[in-house]
């Protein structure tokens, strides 16, 4: 008999719906599945929205009481999809109670948050997981392995960018990414983050940045209902508006401990760009180029093709690739969020029966929101900054 693991999810908005997801599909894809993940328990501090979201999501049980459901014996894995400012205080409750944990990104809203909850999981042993899911996408994980594999030879530059715009509107809606108290940061957190992850993943750890930061919309209308707008979507241009305070724009420099250098560039204000997740990799030996807008796709170039033939091959990735046994048996039937997701469920349920620490985890999350914090602090005093080791 598969073993199976309990999950309470805390939160069920959007991100919700794509944990959600995984869980029920992880082990149609992944068979035999290292467990079955039970939606057991969704969790919402407004209880009609638990009720609808257990409904929705296929949970067994809604609730609104976070702290009552996390001391419950039955449950094994606390899933943290509420929005940043929650992050901490859930992390280190579940920690405390033997849980093992994952939390969406950023891991909180300050590095000080983060290394309390990096502490309160080391303290109790069990396995944590910070949900920076575009490195399961297979065509990233697939840039990963021919990076150690040496195929590309030693890595000289890094150049990504993350590009939306969905609040390129002036008068789209104050999320809650929009405040300082309840997100930690703007572009920096919310997307620059995700790129500093794939840096990390595919070049190594970063160990300074020089950065320019800018809020150029500084009030937006208030969103009404509670629920997370992201958009254009039911603005209300003409109503009342609250203070943005935090960064709308980020554009830094990297030097990677290796001596690599690179950069990252990050708004969710560039029309025309949605999900514009970029890198462009140098090495000695070769080139690689991803954009999560094609995320099937890998372009390559190495070194040692034939002058003649030398040049940009695209690689569309399937059962060859990274994660391929267990997805689509055919090359270009489509990657999709969701897959990343199931990936991430993948790996964690992976980690958590062989009791090995999955990567990114919480010691990734802390350093990530380091390196964020020394993007903010560059950018407000143009100086280069080290990130503390
Ligand atoms: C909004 O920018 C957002 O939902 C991010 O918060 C997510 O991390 C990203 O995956 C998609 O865009």
């Amino acid at each position: 008999m598969t073993k199976t693991l309990n999950v309470a999810m805390i939160g069920g908005g959007f991100m919700g719906k794509a944990h959600a997801l995984a869980y029920a599909a992880m082990p149609m894809f992944f068979w035999p599945a290292p467990a079955i993940p039970v939606r057991k328990v969704v969790v919402d501090i407004n209880p009609a929205a638990a009720e609808t979201a257990r409904q929705r999501f296929g949970f067994e049980e809604a609730s609104s009481d976070w702290r009552a459901v996390i001391a419950r014996p039955d449950i094994d894995i606390v899933d943290i999809v509420t929005p940043n400012d929650s992050h901490a205080e859930i992390a280190i409750a579940a920690a405390q109670a033997g849980k093992h944990i994952i939390c969406e990104k950023p891991l909180a809203r300050t590095a000080l948050e983060s290394k309390g909850m990096l502490d309160a999981v080391n303290a109790a042993g069990v396995i944590h997981m910070v949900a920076f899911n575009y490195r399961r996408t297979p065509a990233v994980a697939l840039a990963h392995k021919f990076i150690t594999e040496g195929r590309i030879g030693k890595i000289l530059n890094f150049r990504g960018t993350y590009l939306q715009d969905w609040s390129a509107d002036p008068d789209s809606p104050l999320s809650w990414r929009f405040n300082k108290k309840i997100a930690g940061s703007g572009s920096v957190g919310d997307i620059g983050t995700h790129v500093v992850d794939l840096a990390r993943y595919l070049v190594g750890d970063i160990s300074a940045v020089n950065a320019m930061t800018h809020t150029y919309v500084k009030t937006r209308p208030l969103q009404s209902g509670g629920v997370d707008k992201l958009g254009a979507a039911d603005k209300n241009a003409s109503g009342p508006r609250g203070a943005v305070d935090v960064d709308d724009e980020m554009l830094t420099m990297l030097r990677f401990a290796n001596g690599a250098v690179g950069s990252i560039e990050a708004t969710r204000n560039a029309y025309g760009r949605n999900n514009f997740l970029t890198f462009e990799i140098h090495g000695e030996r070769g080139s690689i180029v991803f954009n999560y807008e094609r995320r099937d796709e890998l372009q390559v170039v190495f070194a040692d093709d034939p002058a003649e033939v030398r040049g940009f091959r695209t690689i569309y990735t399937g059962p060859a690739h990274p994660y391929g046994d267990g997805l689509w048996p055919i090359p270009g039937l489509g990657i999709g969020y969701t897959e990343t997701k199931i990936v991430e469920c993948y790996d964690l349920c992976k980690a958590i029966v062989s009791g090995q620490q999955p990567s990114p985890n919480f010691a990734d999350g802390y350093r990530i929101e380091l390196i964020a914090e020394a993007i903010l602090h560059s950018g407000q005093t143009g100086l280069w900054t080290e990130i503390p080791a």
